[in-house]
């Protein structure tokens, strides 16, 4: 039943009365120290003007990012000139907003001084009714350099004491002192980045004029209980000071397929005075209605209404209306005890989403791009995010090092049922909590707490990256000073963060850290006594001295957060901007690139541990096979984790591990062309751990695994409600690395229970091997393979798996080709899929497919998979008409583990006589 509210006639984009005149576009960038003067962008960034000006090549190029480090030590001058209509002037109000100055600016408008910014997460604005003209206004942005004032900050603090760290790795070739402003803290390198400090008006400028008040934004909360719906919207509106009142009326609309659901309006006045030019005004209304909620990619529908909000002022003058999409949805983190009767067990850690538990499926988010006024591009936003709905990832963190990020992304997430867990932007360092910082924080805070709030997607706040861990830890060297350092956090995230955000948003839950204790932090005066304790909150697990391929090396956490490998982009990438001579393992180039540190070494070494390669530091061929290399490693390491932490959602040991609900690798993104932890590469162009990630977050999946006692289990994963009525049937192959016929294969088959792996295979591992056939060096022979059978009751793909023993062989060539291309048929989402046929004549690991990088992005249905038959068809799916099947063709090429070895090896491996085919 519909409310009982009043229904006004279609609601609809109704005039604007205030008048908002966009600033954005054409300005002019000056240096008078450089002799620079050239056009520039707003919203926009020095380095890409100064690009677009021809005064810097591609900022990715080589050594550019140290060459190009001038620019951060300047200061820079934005100006632009313009005219205010008639309209605008008479208002009673008129305020010019910066919707994100970065970083450190003087503003001024017809030489006078409007005000300051520091930080570029906030709104800034500025009354300048009185300094206006009809034409030839002119508004200056000038822009302070950021590695000079965030050093200025730094020795003014430290006459006090000093807050950590003093400066970033060497190994990041960066700059120092970046937590001193509120500014993208990537920006300055990080382990996975270079340093471009960036600065500029990297949002957009307007000048608004209205009489009586601006409506700027209204948060959203519902509850419900049997069908009855109450909702509280908090408008928040602008005013000038001054004395009296402002009559008007609010009218909240919520609108499905153009049906309303409710219109409701309610009369509110503003009381102004002298100090505030900020007003709340809450509106309340209840009514039933079979509403639709939103739910989590893999859960449900995405389903979103349009919400429209006005504020009309009674005299006529003022009608302000705001047009939002919502989606219905409750978000709770829930740490509840594993064990009743034993509280020291533990507790859970994980989101209970309109009361359902699910595993959390998801990756780490990175800014799109290093300079932020790029970071929101459509295009790459739309192809990041369908990738990971595409992986089958339910949730992405933003992480603290980078931005909260634009309208369109949040958009997107609540567009593909992606949840958010949104960081605040605080990673890995102490902050200073000087009076001006935590002014500014709060505003921060609160201002972007009601930017995102409406959106169904984000699921759970989070005060910071990594810093608790860091304090408790010694990082960065607070150890002696410990009360002191943690008095400041306190202050800063509890007092300062926490309070601002429960004030602003009551619906979902903060925690101060990540990762955290949860609960357990808060009791232990939020800093831990043991922050990667397994048994609360979540956790970051890296190990780079494990064999990443033996999964029982890894912990059994509630939640793992992060967790990763690197690997090298392909040689493609690397080539757009290198040289060929920098293409070597030895070079000054590879080593620059790499900002973890030893991080070069230690992908040697992983990839060593389980795959036979020698290094040759001067070769190219032996650098493209590592390249190749490090991407398996990459891939197979987070492939053994992630499968370890879904198996691990129904195990409770006696000490109380277990009931892992969450696994989000670090990292999805990347910004340049580099070694990193990514899945995907800045271009877009999925590595082999993408392709991975799609089968390992498969929504039922059957896993093999060996336990530290030696047996040999398969555990079969459901995030699907079969009502146990379904039994998955599987192959259990026992192959050999030179025939396509198993040497065993065991038929099995599996009950699937919701959020319950099940053990569906339990036998001593050298015991089936024996039987299998597999002699005296089993791991070296055999591996196994799984192949779930034919199924109908079972609507979702259940992918083939696989289990390697031990090192796997190197050399040999398999006679690789793509036999056939034909197609392209138009998939319903309006793609073109091509059919490709792969054959070989030897079994073949590691397949990997590649289409040349002239051609626009496209995907394959599958890649970097263990050919164990003659033939396998595969799809390749790219934008329409982007390439004609005699293009693609030509384009494709195909290698393999042992076709990459041979290949720069000048080995060859004599082919099997045997023939196995499906
Ligand atoms: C964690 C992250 C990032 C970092 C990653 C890899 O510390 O939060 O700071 O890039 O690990 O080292």
């Amino acid at each position: 039943m519909r409310p009982q509210l009043m229904v006004l006639a279609a609601l609809c984009c109704g005039s604007t009365l205030g008048i908002t005149q966009p600033l954005d576009g054409e300005w002019r960038l000056n240096n008078p120290g450089r002799a620079i003067h050239l056009p520039a962008r707003v919203p926009g960034g020095v380095y890409s003007d100064l690009q677009s000006g021809g005064l810097l090549n591609d900022t990715l190029y080589r050594f550019n990012d140290e060459e190009y480090r001038w620019v951060a030590y300047e200061n820079w001058t934005y100006t632009t000139t313009f005219n205010v209509s008639q309209n605008m002037l008479q208002k009673r109000h008129l305020v010019i907003v910066f919707h994100g100055v970065d970083t450190v600016a003087d503003i001024l408008l017809n030489d006078q001084m409007l005000g300051s910014t520091d930080n570029m997460f906030v709104r800034y604005q500025f009354p300048v009714k009185n300094l206006l003209r009809a034409s030839g206004n002119v508004l200056k942005v000038e822009l302070a350099s950021p590695t000079v004032s965030a050093a200025a900050r730094y020795r003014e603090q430290a006459r006090r004491y000093v807050v950590p760290p003093p400066c970033v790795d060497e190994a990041y070739h960066g700059e120092c002192h970046v937590n001193f402003l509120r500014k993208m803290q990537a920006s300055f390198a990080w382990d996975w980045g270079p340093a471009f400090p960036s600065v500029g008006v990297w949002r957009s400028v307007e000048l608004l004029s209205y009489d009586g008040a601006n409506l700027r934004d209204v948060t959203v909360r519902y509850t419900e209980v049997n069908k009855n719906i109450s909702m509280d919207f908090d408008y928040l509106l602008e005013t000038g000071t001054g004395e009296g009142q402002i009559e008007g009326k609010l009218v909240a609309s919520l609108v499905y397929n153009d049906t309303t659901v409710f219109t409701s309006e309610r009369n509110h006045t503003i009381k102004l005075n002298s100090n505030e030019t900020e007003h709340h005004a809450s509106h309340h209304l209840s009514f039933q209605d079979d509403i639709e909620l939103w739910y989590p990619n893999g859960l449900g529908k995405q389903k979103m209404y349009n919400m429209s909000f006005q504020f009309i002022s009674n005299n006529g003058t003022e009608k302000i209306q705001i047009h939002t999409r919502y989606g219905f949805v409750t978000h709770k983190l829930i740490e509840e005890p594993v064990d009743e009767k034993d509280v020291t067990k533990g507790t859970t850690f994980h989101i209970r989403t309109n009361g359902l538990d699910y595993f959390h499926k998801g990756v780490n988010w990175i800014p799109a791009n290093i300079l932020p006024e790029r970071a929101s591009d459509e295009k790459t936003l739309r192809s990041l995010l369908q990738a990971v709905r595409d992986a089958h990832m339910n949730i992405v963190r933003v992480w603290g090092g980078g931005l909260y990020e634009s309208d369109l992304f949040y958009d997107l997430a609540d567009e593909y049922g992606i949840t958010v867990w949104q960081d605040f932007m605080f990673a890995c360092s102490m902050y200073p909590v000087g009076a001006e910082f935590l002014a500014s924080v709060r505003a921060e805070v609160s201002q972007q707490v009601r930017r995102l709030q409406s959106h169904p997607s984000v699921a759970v706040w989070a005060g910071n990256n990594e810093n608790e861990g860091a304090l408790r830890d010694n990082w960065y060297g607070t150890g002696s000073d410990f009360q002191l350092y943690k008095k400041d956090y306190v202050t800063l995230y509890v007092d300062t963060i926490m309070k601002s955000v429960q004030a602003t948003d009551g619906t979902r839950d903060f925690v101060v850290s990540s990762p955290s204790n949860g609960w357990k932090t808060v009791k232990e005066g939020y800093v831990a006594e043991n922050p990667g304790d397994v048994l609360y909150g979540d956790i970051h697990y890296y190990n780079y001295d494990i064999n990443g391929w033996d999964s029982t090396r890894y912990s059994v956490p509630r939640f793992s957060s992060e967790y990763g490998f690197q690997s090298y982009p392909s040689l493609g990438s690397l080539q757009e901007v290198a040289e060929p001579s920098d293409l070597v393992f030895s070079s000054k180039f590879v080593s620059h690139r790499q900002h973890h540190p030893s991080g070069n070494d230690e992908i040697v070494q992983q990839v060593q541990r389980n795959m036979p390669f020698t290094l040759n530091e001067s070769s190219v061929e032996n650098f493209a096979s590592l390249i190749f290399l490090s991407q398996i490693n990459q891939a197979m390491s987070i492939k053994t984790e992630t499968e370890h932490y879904r198996r691990s959602q129904s195990l409770l040991t006696a000490a109380g591990q277990g009931r892992t609900m969450g696994a989000m690798y670090w990292q999805l993104n990347d910004v340049w062309q580099a070694p990193s932890w990514s899945s995907i590469e800045f271009d877009g162009r999925w590595k082999m751990l993408h392709y991975y990630a799609k089968n390992f977050f498969a929504p039922v999946l059957l896993s093999p695994y060996v336990t530290s006692d030696g047996s040999f289990e398969v555990a079969a994963i459901s995030d699907i409600d079969y009502n146990e009525t379904v039994r998955l049937n599987f192959d259990i192959m026992v192959m050999t690395y030179d025939s396509f016929t198993p040497l065993y294969t065991e038929q099995a088959a599996t009950r699937l229970v919701l959020n319950k792996p099940v053990i569906s295979i339990s036998k001593n591992m050298n015991n089936f091997l024996s039987t299998a056939g597999c002699g005296s060096e089993p791991t070296a022979k055999c591996f196994i393979y799984i192949r779930p059978a034919a199924f109908t009751d079972i609507i979702e793909e259940v992918p083939d798996n696989f289990l390697f023993l031990g090192r796997v062989p190197g050399a040999r060539r398999s006679g690789l080709a793509v036999s056939e291309v034909a197609g392209p048929n138009r998939t319903a989402s309006g793609e073109d899929r091509f059919s490709l046929l792969l054959t070989c004549d030897a079994p073949a690991l590691w397949v990997w497919l590649e289409a040349a990088r002239h051609l626009p992005p496209g995907r394959f249905s599958d890649n970097g998979f263990q050919l164990v038959v003659r033939r396998r068809r595969l799809t390749y799916t790219t934008a329409p008409g982007a390439v004609t099947t005699e293009q693609l063709r030509a384009a494709l090429s195909v290698t393999s583990l042992g076709d990459q070895l041979a290949a720069s090896s000048g080995h060859s491996h004599s082919l099997p006589a045997d023939v196995y085919t499906v």
